[in-house]
């Protein structure tokens, strides 16, 4: 079984149609004003912890039985600021965004950097599915069932070094392909990045395809991060370059506002977005015929505390948001 051609899983639940427009209104402020914050507050590092998770504790985390959300949600209700800022401008992505050929660049401490094909970096590999919780930072979350692989089993394959001590992934900036890079909302490329213990955590996963077909454009094709302990916008999309890197890499939505948007952003009802409340959000998914179900309240790591809460021992969450 390829990667770009896997089983099909029934599509089921719901939904209908409201908007948050959190991040918009702030880009919205941004824009009119001249000067961007920039600072790096919470940018010191902390030393990695010991992974501490036994192999079923992690599968216990791999699915779930909640209500999947509809397939047209998925596809048709994203945050992909490449192609604009509104939930139903990334589904125009179809029309082009070029996945085929696709190369990703793996650089920095490793002992085997490269410039791999898509189907390279992923060569003897096979897809695995994970139905996983997706909380944006916005206050709404999805049900979703993705196909890919274990990111730890493709950043194992470069061999990163001692130095290595964290992972910056960055998402292809091509304007003609993606009509939003016209609007500076964020300081294009997008990128991201985690510590290398949660990079090689068995929850952390590529995903290459979702309801058992190959990734849609506007979800990030052909090749995005997910994980899914921590807010929506460090699932970085379409990643062209991946590097390990010994000092915490700038990440494009921290830059833009670190006090909103932490390097962490760990899924955490205790620590509130400093202008909405982080303790409920509303689920896409369900058997109405709306968009958002009712709200729920919002778990700490988004409910997989009991696989990765040992990442973060001794940390202070409020701080290292
Ligand atoms: N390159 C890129 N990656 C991105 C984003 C983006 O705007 N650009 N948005 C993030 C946000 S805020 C969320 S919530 C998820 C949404 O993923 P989905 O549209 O597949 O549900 O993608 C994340 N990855
Ligand atoms: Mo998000």
């Amino acid at each position: 079984m390829s990667l770009r051609n896997v089983l099909a899983i029934p599509s089921s639940a719901v939904t209908d149609e409201t908007v948050y427009r959190g991040r918009r209104r702030l880009l919205g402020a941004l824009a009119t004003s001249t000067l961007l914050p920039l600072a790096g507050c919470a940018d010191a590092e902390v030393p990695p912890s010991k992974t501490v998770v036994t192999p079923e504790q992690a599968k216990s985390g791999f699915r779930t039985d909640e209500a999947l959300t509809r397939l047209e949600d998925v596809t048709g209700y994203n945050n992909f600021y490449e192609f604009g800022t509104d939930k139903a401008d990334p589904a125009r992505a179809k029309k082009t965004l070029r996945t085929s050929p696709w190369n990703i660049a793996v650089s920095g401490e490793c002992a085997k950097p490269g410039n791999l094909s898509f189907e390279d970096l992923l060569k003897g590999l096979a897809p695995e599915e994970r139905i996983y919780r997706l909380r944006c930072v916005e206050g709404w979350s999805m049900v979703i069932p993705w196909l890919g692989v274990p990111l730890a089993d493709v950043l194992r394959r470069f061999e990163p070094t001692s130095k290595a001590k964290y992972v910056a992934f960055t998402t292809l900036a091509d304007p003609a392909q993606m009509p939003g890079l016209r609007f500076r909302s964020i300081d294009w490329p997008y990128r991201e990045g985690l510590r290398i213990d949660e990079a090689m955590h068995p929850l952390a996963f590529l995903a290459t395809g979702l309801y058992g077909k190959p990734l849609p454009q506007q979800n990030g094709a052909p090749l995005r991060l997910v994980v899914p302990w921590k807010y929506g916008f460090k699932s970085i999309k379409s990643i062209v370059e991946i590097r390990f890197t010994e000092k915490q890499p700038k990440t494009a939505w921290h830059q833009l506002q670190p006090k909103e948007y932490g390097f962490y952003s760990n899924v955490n009802p205790e620590v509130d977005h400093p202008r909405w409340s982080q303790k409920t959000e509303r689920r896409i998914a369900g058997t109405g015929n709306r968009l958002f179900a009712d709200r729920i309240p919002t778990q700490k790591f988004n409910g997989y505390g009991e696989q990765v809460a040992g990442l973060y021992a001794g940390m202070d969450l409020e701080k290292w948001y």
